[in-house]
């Protein structure tokens, strides 16, 4: 159960001043108020599944035009999004505190639109915004390329509905019509299937990024670790609460389902946990 410093914003304000290393895991909920929809729960239907099924290799291999529309569909919500005060306020964070890393599980790039300095930010699942070849054995890559639409299949900018009016992509009874392999986007070098440089499930993450995360945290005492949005079920990434976790370091839960029984589990005595949404929190606990 919580300890008596929760929701305490005096304590927790002691104890972010006091704080040399903060460490940040960041997931859907940070980018939630950007109009982006989560992974799970409300939102996170894609059409009539689950955004995660679509999210995986073997999706891409049965139906690559399926998972190419999901893609480029939200490649355009997210360059029509703007980033919230609650990636301000992080960005803010790492310009006042050099120690403070970023980790960041969101493909969104709006961490980066909001100036977070790239130094302070690790996205442990890449960018809707890198593209690279499909074939294992091409290392052919496009990075940061914002173009919308990325290839003339994937127009989507004319479906756009007027404001308040649902996306007709998220409206099951629209038709989608089959895509074929011959009409989305090949690698210029091997003639193979692009796809999103993100990471899907069963996919390792980059490891040169891991190495340099395990090196931040294995350098000295976390201080403070910061879970913004995110529902911490996705491993490797949930696995740093703990791992960053010493004698003394607080764990600050910002979710608006903070109080679920599942997101307070591992609560102690020194963590604290905010319910509410994180773009009008974080800049409230952060200022
Ligand atoms: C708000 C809010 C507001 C709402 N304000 N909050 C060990 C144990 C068990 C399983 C595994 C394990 N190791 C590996 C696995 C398997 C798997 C895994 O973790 N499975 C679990 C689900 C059980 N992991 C992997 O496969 C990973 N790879 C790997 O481990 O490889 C090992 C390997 C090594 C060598 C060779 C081969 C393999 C890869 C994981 C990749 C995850 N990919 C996705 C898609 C990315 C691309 C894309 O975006 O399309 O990442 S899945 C999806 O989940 C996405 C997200 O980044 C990730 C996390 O979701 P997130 O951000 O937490 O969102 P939600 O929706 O879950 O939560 C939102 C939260 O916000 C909620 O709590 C709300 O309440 C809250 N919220 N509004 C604040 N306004
Ligand atoms: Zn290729």
């Amino acid at each position: 159960a919580p300890g008596k410093d929760y929701k305490n914003l005096a304590a927790f304000h002691k104890k972010l001043t006091g704080s040399k290393r903060i460490l940040a895991l960041c997931g859907a909920g940070l980018s939630a108020s950007s109009g982006l929809p989560t992974f799970r729960g409300a939102g996170g239907l894609w059409r009539t599944r689950n955004a995660t099924e679509i999210a995986t290799p073997e999706a891409f291999e049965t139906d690559p035009g399926l998972v190419w529309l999901f893609y480029a569909y939200r490649r355009h919500m997210a360059l029509k999004a703007t980033p919230n005060l609650g990636h301000f306020a992080l960005t803010a964070l790492a310009e006042n505190l050099p120690g403070f890393l970023c980790l960041t599980q969101n493909v969104d790039n709006l961490s980066i639109r909001a100036a977070h300095p790239p130094s302070q930010l690790r996205p442990l699942h890449g960018s809707l915004f890198n593209i690279k070849c499909s074939n294992p054995h091409c290392s052919y890559t496009e990075k940061n390329n914002t173009s919308d639409p990325l290839h003339p299949s994937l127009a989507l900018a004319a479906l756009d509905p007027a404001e308040d009016e649902p996306h007709p992509l998220l409206d099951p009874s629209h038709a989608l019509e089959h895509m074929p392999a011959a009409d989305l986007p090949a690698c210029p070098e091997c003639k193979a299937l692009l796809r999103p440089d993100v990471v899907w499930y069963g996919e390792p993450l980059d490891e040169d990024m891991l190495t340099s995360v395990d090196e931040w945290i294995d350098d000295a005492q976390v201080d403070l670790v910061l879970v913004i949005g995110t529902s911490a079920v996705v491993w490797p990434a949930a696995g740093y609460i703990e791992r960053a976790r010493g004698r003394k370091t607080s764990v600050v839960t910002i979710n608006p389902e903070a109080e679920k029984p599942d997101n307070l589990r591992k609560m102690r005595k020194r963590d604290f946990a905010f319910v509410g949404d994180a773009a009008v929190l974080l800049p409230q606990l952060l200022e």
